[in-house]
């Protein structure tokens, strides 16, 4: 080929406004190549174009699966303005190409057909096309890629007016070549990963095992008319193997954040501590390390009868269910180590969704595939799996990408005590002497474990959010208020029911003989909360139906004894508290112990109010606000 008119290789599936395209071009003087059916639409309306085999000098072939893949087009559109790419060109006999008009088979809208075959699938996918997009793409320092019709215009009309197409141009096409064979390339791989990497049958499963695997079927997304829904990673293999069951896209997103708050709270103390949460619709109901349970705790929390037998794992889900028995039921579950029978049994006899657990004892798995009929969803988390530093989600078809929130959260981030006294160390556990000579109060060893286990479960709650934890438990967890106080209100509300739970007169209640361990729950909280006694007369029936002598309201004397008894709170909270009220409304629930991000103009007043307490109050400089 030799000639000096600047060359313009065009090959489109899409031929929309292909026509005045090539009319403009040919008027501001380039020279057309094109691909079999572009070249000949052009031809039949009567322009002069050149088939692209008149440079390769070899015909399509293949029944068109080679039409542009040569080192005579490829040399043209890769080769710089420099020495020795020229030089090659010369000796090769090809000449440079300025534009490139690329756009792709349609493999998206062949898959979406009804009757769509594999090989109809296949024979879609794109090899040439793509390939002349990323080459074009590639060397954008010279050659405009175009790969879509509404960019045909700009085109013509910078040639017009400089000859050349300007560099910001050049950058903008490329980028947009580059997303194209992206989104192109994502399309067929996730046809594929539905086609080849299903796990729905064993057959797929053994066919997928030598590659690993890295699709999980979900049964349907948020709400069940949202189909289809998967799960599934780009690299690697899919760090998370179904057991049991067959887990919906909450149970996903549920057993992977509360995967993640295990596996953290763990490690977040030295040795690791067995962590477990209680998951209900992307927020933890309960989370909790494996502190051994005292009598009362254990009859409070539903484990009197094995008290015993309870290892660190199964205390810590025993807490962690324990926190908020109504919001916990029908829960997602996450144990930071391997489950083992004890804990499989107090599972089994809870209402559940699932459970996430980076291992399973025999015994154990045993259990817990059994319950539900068997549609008990059980999935196995591979402990050393670290995900992508980078996070991605789309809403309403807009990507959103952050660093995904690594930070550490240990006991370093409760030294920044802002309350009276300044000299107090964590390290040191020196006391700390409030302003107004209230006694001492030290930050203890526990404090500092409630203060990470309340900031941990902040970490994975939707914001706004607020945690109260003692014993090393949740104890009461208000989320998703768009309000800092009612947060701080709903949680402490939470708390203070948790704490009534533990008053002799709820132990004693006298439930009849075979009530349902979640009718108990409800009961109880309907008594606590003291709304029954308030009730419509049906409802309150059907309440006092449970009970072999129908119980007494707990009286105001009765709730403000009980409630004094509840100290050495510690309470933390996802962003700063923006007025006191906050300080005054923890108070009420036994806080000793704050733990929240500076930053309000009302810092000052929030520190002295602390300081009234003799609240113990750190500044943790770590906003935790989530989505
Ligand atoms: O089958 S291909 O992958 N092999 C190729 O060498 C090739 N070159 C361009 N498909 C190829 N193309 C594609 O052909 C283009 O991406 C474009 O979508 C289509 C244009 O074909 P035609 O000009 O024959 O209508």
């Amino acid at each position: 080929m030799s000639s000096s008119a600047p060359i313009a290789l065009l090959s489109v599936y899409d031929k929309t406004g292909l026509l005045p395209f090539a009319k403009g071009l040919k008027e501001l003087g380039f020279r057309l190549l094109g691909s079999g059916g572009t070249a000949k639409m052009i031809r039949e309306a009567g322009m002069e174009i050149e088939d692209v085999s008149s440079i390769t000098k070899a015909p399509e072939m293949l029944g068109g699966r080679v039409k542009t893949l040569h080192p005579a087009v490829h040399g043209g559109i890769l080769s710089r303005d420099i020495e020795s790419d020229l030089a090659d060109l010369a000796t090769n006999k090809i000449s440079p190409i300025t534009l490139v008009v690329c756009n792709l088979y349609p493999f998206v809208l062949q898959t979406q057909k009804p009757d769509c075959t594999l090989a109809g699938a296949i024979e879609e996918i794109d090899i040439g096309g793509v390939t002349l997009l990323r080459a074009a793409a590639k060397n954008h320092a010279r050659v405009s890629i175009i790969s879509s019709p509404s960019d045909y215009d700009v085109i013509l009309s910078e040639w017009k007016q400089d000859s050349a197409i300007s560099d910001a141009t050049k950058r903008g096409l490329a980028l947009k070549a580059f997303e194209s064979t992206k989104a192109y390339d994502e399309a067929i791989a996730d046809y594929f990963r539905k086609m080849y990497a299903s796990v729905d049958s064993e057959k797929d499963l053994i066919a997928g095992a030598g590659v690993g695997y890295q699709r999980l079927p979900l049964r349907y997304g948020a709400n069940p008319h949202q189909k289809p829904a998967q799960a599934f990673v780009e690299q690697g293999e899919m760090p998370v193997k179904i057991l049991s069951g067959s887990p919906g896209y909450i149970n996903l997103l549920d057993a992977l954040n509360s995967w993640a708050l295990v596996k953290e709270l763990a490690e977040a103390f030295n040795p690791p501590l067995p962590a477990a949460a209680s998951f209900k619709h992307v927020s933890p109901a309960g989370a909790a390390v494996g502190i051994p349970l005292d009598e009362r705790e254990a009859q409070v929390f539903g484990v009197a009868d094995i008290k015993d037998s309870l290892s660190p794992l199964a205390s810590a889900y025993a807490r962690a269910r324990g926190a908020d028995r109504m919001s916990s039921f029908g829960d997602f579950i996450a144990l930071s180590h391997p489950v083992d029978a004890i804990t499989a049994r107090i599972i089994n006899r809870e209402v559940s969704d699932g459970v996430i657990a980076p291992g399973y004892e025999p015994e154990a798995l045993d259990i817990l595939s059994k319950k539900k009929g068997g549609k008990y969803c059980v999935l196995q988390m591979d402990a050393n799996y670290v995900p992508p530093d980078i996070e991605t989600r789309q809403v309403y078809g807009i990507s959103l990408q952050q660093r995904r929130n690594d930070c550490k959260i240990d006991e370093t981030l409760f030294q920044n005590i802002v309350t009276s006294n300044k000299d107090v160390s964590v390290a040191s556990n020196l006391p700390i002497r409030p302003a107004n000579h209230l006694p001492l109060i030290q930050l203890t060893k526990q404090a500092i474990t409630d203060l990470t286990v309340a900031t941990l479960a902040l970490k994975y709650t939707q914001s706004n959010s607020v945690c109260y934890a003692l014993n090393g438990a949740v104890i009461g967890l208000g989320a998703g208020q768009q309000s800092r106080i009612h947060c701080t209100r709903l949680a402490g509300d939470k708390a203070d029911n948790w704490w009534l739970r533990h008053h002799p007169r709820v132990l004693a209640l006298p439930f009849k003989k075979g009530t349902k361990r979640a009718d108990k729950a409800n009961a109880i909280d309907l008594f606590v909360t003291g709304q029954v006694f308030e009730a419509d007369p049906s409802e309150r029936a059907q309440w006092e139906s449970l009970f072999d002598e129908v119980p007494a309201p707990l009286s105001k004397e009765e709730r403000d004894e009980h409630m004094k008894q509840l100290t050495g709170v510690a309470c933390a909270s996802d962003a700063f508290f923006p007025f006191p009220d906050n300080v005054h409304r923890a108070r009420k629930s036994g806080v000793q112990y704050l733990a929240a991000p500076g930053g309000s103009i009302m810092d000052a007043e929030c520190i002295k109010t602390a300081d009234n307490y003799g609240i113990v109050f750190a500044h943790t400089n770590l906003r935790l606000v989530s989505s």
